[in-house]
């Protein structure tokens, strides 16, 4: 099951399951201990909690008819780095002084782990987001992300956009917060595919598509089955010394790096594909220099 956070014409939010393009609203009202989407994500079944809160007296409504948000209330979103090799080469070639930690950090138990930001810094689906006006070399990167709960079980999917100024990050690896955490740096949405399924790593692509005045300038694909790490050892990391008592979203590391000679541009769009979950498209932003 797909679970969303939509708008609805009226303006009212609500939450919603996505099955071949239709939305069936929830009502949450059926429930006395169910008030967010945190509480289905932490309840002992969030799939089958959905499911009895369907409201079987309204219509499924088209995909179309509703707007999606970024489907994400009180977690925090933290971001693994260096688990496809691909980012591993990229980050030794963008940093000198930087190279040997990234060709550590791929093989070593302990994995890069670092904070993302919360909901207000993300962007749901058309929702811009932003290229750091002091940088003049970012990317986005597509990232299969993991939804796990306050115990630190894994109960969702979604797609991730970790937004990247790598010339700040290339400079000097202590730059690494500023690269990565600032405003509108993350895509988030448009659904959590709940875990309640095994899931086919190997199946499971990532494609990005970044398109400029209508043309598609960059496209790019991995697979999850890439991802060096699994993912309960992912999250057993995130939470080891480290309380996330609203659940969490772990974007698990990009596989996917456009060439050293491009950078995201005002105007740009990004696209992010993952099978199984849908497509996120946002929208790029970059502000001038401030006077
Ligand atoms: O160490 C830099 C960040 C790595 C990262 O974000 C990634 O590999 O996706
Ligand atoms: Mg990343």
């Amino acid at each position: 099951m797909k679970l969303a956070k939509v708008r609805l014409a009226d303006g009212s939010i609500r939450l919603a399951s996505v099955e071949d393009q239709q939305v069936r609203l929830l009502d949450l009202a059926r429930s006395t201990s169910i008030r967010s989407l945190a509480d289905i994500l932490h309840s002992e079944n969030p799939a089958a909690t959905a499911q009895r809160l369907i409201d079987e007296t309204s219509e499924p409504l088209p995909a179309g008819a509703v707007k999606f948000l970024a489907p994400i209330d009180s977690q925090e979103v933290w971001a693994a780095g260096v688990t496809y090799k691909r980012s591993q080469v990229a980050r030794m070639e963008e940093s000198e002084s930087g190279a040997s930690h990234y060709d550590k950090v791929y093989t070593a138990p302990r994995p890069e782990i670092f904070y993302k930001g919360n909901a207000r810094r993300v962007s749901g689906p058309g929702e811009p987001v932003r290229v750091r006006y002091d940088s003049s070399w970012s990317v986005p990167e597509p990232e299969f992300t993991l939804v796990a709960s306050p115990k630190g079980k894994l109960v969702g999917y979604t797609i991730g956009n970790d937004m990247s100024a790598r010339d700040i990050e290339g400079e000097n690896p202590l730059y690494l917060p500023q690269a990565k955490v600032y405003n509108q740096c993350c895509g988030l949405g448009p659904c959590i595919l709940l875990a309640d399924q095994p899931l086919d790593r190997d199946a499971t692509k990532v494609k990005l598509s970044i398109h400029r005045g209508g043309r598609e300038v960059f496209q790019g694909e991995t697979h999850v089955g890439m991802i060096v790490r699994g993912f309960d050892e992912l999250i057993g990391w995130l939470i080891r010394e480290n309380d996330i008592p609203d659940g969490a979203f772990l974007l698990t590391g990009t596989g996917v790096v456009p060439p050293d000679d491009f950078s995201l541009e005002e105007g740009d769009s990004v696209s992010i594909e993952i099978t199984g979950i849908g497509t996120l498209t946002n929208p790029v932003v970059k502000s001038a220099k401030p006077v």
